[in-house]
């Protein structure tokens, strides 16, 4: 097996997906944060693209976080059967991905007790931006258990990472389209995602 090191700052963020796969695949790894001021402008330059995550698999760097998550699927069983399913998870993880930066608004609103902002934001989010996703996503879930043909993959280990935190600062944000709360909590219940959701630093996104 390779050694794997994540690099990230100290919080959940892009890594936190990239986090649950390696959980899931009971994958070991060095979980490093740097501090944003005084550790990441020296270290900046050290990553292929001047962003984190990066991944680093026996010392070669692997950065995106959708590729980073897609990479560590394909290398540990939690892959589609067949390149159809592979593109349509890819379409999934990607919609959901697109939510993060309108969802990270709302959170740095809140941290920055911008409590009007906050509001206004989490409104439009919840009530205009988020649910024809899930209606979507829920389709997609019609007659089948995971979002990549008949067993769990890197696309529901993504998708579930971020919509449990999504339903974790909205109560009931998921609770019309119950079909995706199914693999949200399938995923969240792993007892190896339990593990790390107990063991991970507090942050406060
Ligand atoms: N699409 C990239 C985005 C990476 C990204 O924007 N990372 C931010 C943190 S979430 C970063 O490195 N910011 C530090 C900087 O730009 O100096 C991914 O998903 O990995």
């Amino acid at each position: 097996m390779p050694e794997y090191r994540l690099v990230y700052f100290n919080l959940r963020g892009r890594a936190e997906p990239v986090r649950w796969v390696l959980a899931a695949a009971g994958q070991e790894y060095r979980d490093i944060r740097y501090d944003r001021q005084t550790e990441w402008p020296s270290k900046r330059s050290e990553t292929p693209f001047g962003k984190v995550p990066v991944l680093y698999v026996d010392d070669k760097p692997l950065s995106q976080s959708v590729a980073i998550c897609r990479y560590l699927g394909r290398c540990h069983g939690l892959y589609a059967a067949d390149d159809w399913e592979a593109a349509r998870g890819d379409e999934v993880a990607d919609t959901i991905h697109d939510l993060l930066p309108l969802a990270a608004q709302i959170v740095h609103a809140k941290v920055n007790n911008d409590t009007e902002r906050a509001k206004r934001l989490a409104t439009e989010f919840y009530a205009s931006t988020l649910p024809p996703v899930l209606k979507e996503l829920d389709l997609r879930l019609e007659g089948r258990e995971w979002f990549c043909g008949d067993k769990m993959t890197w696309v529901d280990i993504f998708a579930a990472c971020y919509l449990s935190q999504v339903a974790q600062q909205q109560a009931g944000a998921l609770n019309a389209s119950a079909r995706v709360r199914r693999v949200v909590e399938a995923v969240s219940n792993l007892p190896q995602i339990q593990k790390w959701i107990k063991e991970r630093p507090e942050t406060p996104m």
